[in-house]
């Protein structure tokens, strides 16, 4: 088994204040209704589902003086997720966290950079997600967690677990990335973080991409976190993202890059992120991140 035991805990954050489109706050519900809990049994883990961190709905979009839309909230429902996963593995579990809009990543990181000194981390996602108030051109903060994680952006949000704890670039890799705003470009540069766009996937192939991947975050680093936007994937596969874009992964590539991390025996903390149940088409999203999970988790044909 790829995590340290077989102890697996669930948390959901049904989020969607972090995204311009409603309906990723029901994708902890669809991945369940997907059977996540059976999936991982079948595979031989015990699985505490911790339930849901529920966020409340401000009425109308809060600005409070800052361009970032939700940021009270947003603060909020990190700061606790961030509690429960460092709580979960302080007891020696493996946090799957289950989105939600991608801003959950805040919470998620953090609360591993607790436990961990120098997590590696591989970032699936067609986006950059390093965009700062200054940078982005939405003020949605699902775009934002990685610099945050970087210690980059609104005092509030890189506050969540505590100043010190933040990750290094260099440890960083991202993977399927399609669509970067400018100020994403120039950040990544200036950090020197390891992007591996669908570009470099089609030239070398998954495996070989994956291969130099599993080598950074596998080099002097104490655990790897996977985090999974399903955007990331081509939109044929995955319809049921918020903000889909053409030229993604296929579902055998995805589940190559999974089955390969499992074999590395590398990884101690996941997310799955961005499933929008309104846009999906009877749940086939949910399904795939599933399948995934269980990829990811060690599952195998044979
Ligand atoms: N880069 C754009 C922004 O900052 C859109 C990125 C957000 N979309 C996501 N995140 N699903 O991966 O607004
Ligand atoms: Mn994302
Ligand atoms: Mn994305
Ligand atoms: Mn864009």
């Amino acid at each position: 088994k790829p995590t340290i035991n077989n102890l697996i805990s669930i948390i959901g954050v049904p989020l969607d204040l972090g995204a311009d489109r409603r309906g990723v706050d029901m994708g902890p519900s669809a991945i369940r209704y997907a059977r996540v809990r059976e999936k991982l049994e079948e595979l031989g883990y015990e699985v505490d589902d911790k339930g849901d961190i529920v966020p409340h709905r401000p009425d109308s979009c809060q600005l409070d003086g800052t361009k970032l839309k939700y940021l009270d909230e947003i603060e909020r429902v990190n700061t606790e997720l961030c509690r429960q996963v460092a709580a979960e593995m302080g007891k020696g579990r493996f946090p799957l966290v289950l989105g939600g809009d991608h801003s959950i990543a805040i919470g998620t990181l953090s609360g591993v950079l607790q436990h961990k000194k120098k997590p590696g981390v591989l970032w699936f996602d067609a986006h950059g997600d390093i965009n700062t108030a200054e940078t982005s051109p939405s003020g949605n903060i699902h775009g934002m967690p990685v610099a945050v994680s970087f210690g980059r952006g609104h005092d509030r949000l890189t506050g969540v677990g505590g100043r010190e704890a933040k990750l290094d670039p260099q440890r960083f890799v991202m993977i399927g990335v399609r669509d970067l705003d400018r100020g994403e470009k120039m950040l990544l540069k200036e950090l020197g973080v390891t992007v591996y766009t669908m570009h470099e996937i089609d030239m070398l192939g998954m495996a070989k991409v994956m291969e130099a991947a599993i080598r950074i975050v596998s080099t002097d680093t104490d655990g790897v976190h996977v985090s999974f936007d399903m955007d990331v994937m081509d939109p044929l596969h995955a319809p049921g993202v918020g903000t889909p874009v053409f030229g993604g992964l296929t579902y055998r590539e995805s589940h190559l890059a999974m089955e390969l991390i499992a074999a590395a025996d590398i990884v101690t903390s996941a997310e799955f992120v961005e499933v929008n149940t309104v846009l999906d088409h009877r749940n086939q999203t949910a399904k795939v991140a599933v399948a995934l999970m269980g990829s990811l988790l060690g599952e195998r044909v044979l």
